[in-house]
């Protein structure tokens, strides 16, 4: 069961038949640790649509905040010692790929959050900038897991290559993060199975096609959660991304009007352009 935030209010979905779900705000829904039984009850008293047509889909973050792990698969690993390797940051991505504790980042606020179909943005002073398509997990105020959705943390990969420092710079800007299109409620874990695939499509051709599955992340998610919610509190909830498993060869950067299609296995389909400056 999927659920989805609109510009007509909130719409839960099974099958291909859309329900409206009654609720003050989307933090009201958030706030709901039954998340699943409720928007399960509201299909029982509403009328069933066949579309959502004629709506416009908003990210499934409002007021929260959007964290995200890194390095949590080896290929995102091998490329952050390969393009640290000139300032000697490589030692620091391979130790934090084995450590105990993750590497955790603040990603956005609900503010910067760009929905489905909206534009993401390439810093002007980048060089080298790339998608990464994620696995992000919507979270209760206590900890539980409400549902799971898509995220792109967009990244300027030559300003994190020059020193790991740089980090908050290469990864928060206007118009760096891409969550949508709904949320799948699901509180248990993924299959394993699940993939998850990126298309940059570019004049009309595929400039890059990448696929991973859940089977390349090296971490539980409940153990990501359980490190968010060491020390930090979250009222209104909270996204995490969990690491991209997909970097593009090293001689691949984005440019104005790449269109990035994200694809996850039972959740749906995330598609932005990159907008011109
Ligand atoms: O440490 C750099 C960022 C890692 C990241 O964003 C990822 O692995 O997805
Ligand atoms: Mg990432």
């Amino acid at each position: 069961m999927r659920l989805y935030r609109t510009t007509d209010g909130f719409f839960g979905e099974e099958r291909n038949r859309f329900w409206r779900v009654e609720a003050a705000s989307w933090e009201d829904l958030l706030g709901d640790a039954d998340l699943h039984n409720r928007v399960s009850a509201e299909s029982q008293r509403a009328e069933l649509l066949e579309s959502l047509d004629g709506m416009t889909l908003l990210s499934p973050v409002s007021t929260q905040e959007v964290w995200a792990a890194g390095v949590t698969y080896f290929r995102s690993r091998s490329a952050r010692i390969e393009e640290s390797k000139d300032a000697g940051g490589g030692t620091f991505y391979d130790r934090v790929y084995a450590a105990d504790r993750p590497e955790l980042f603040f990603k956005a606020s609900g503010r910067r959050v760009v929905g489905p179909l909206g534009e993401v943005r390439i810093r002007r002073d980048a060089r080298w900038s790339v998608p990464e398509p994620e696995l992000t997990l919507a979270i209760h105020s206590s900890g539980k897991i409400l549902g799971y959705t898509i995220g792109n943390d967009m990244s300027s990969r030559d300003i994190e290559g020059e020193n790991p420092l740089y980090l908050p710079q290469a990864k928060v800007y206007d118009g760096s993060c891409a969550i949508g299109p709904c949320l799948l409620l699901e509180s248990g874990n993924l299959p394993k199975e699940t993939a998850i695939g990126i298309k940059i499509e570019r004049n009309g051709a595929h400039a890059y096609v990448g696929q991973t599955t859940l089977k390349e992340l090296k971490r539980p998610v409940a153990e990501l959660v359980s490190y968010l919610f060491r020390e930090n509190s979250f009222p209104e909830g909270v996204f995490l991304m969990t690491g991209t498993g997909i970097v593009p060869h090293d001689d691949f950067t984005l440019v104005a009007g790449d269109r990035i299609v994200i694809t996850i296995d039972n959740i749906g389909t995330l598609e932005n352009q990159v907008a011109s400056s």
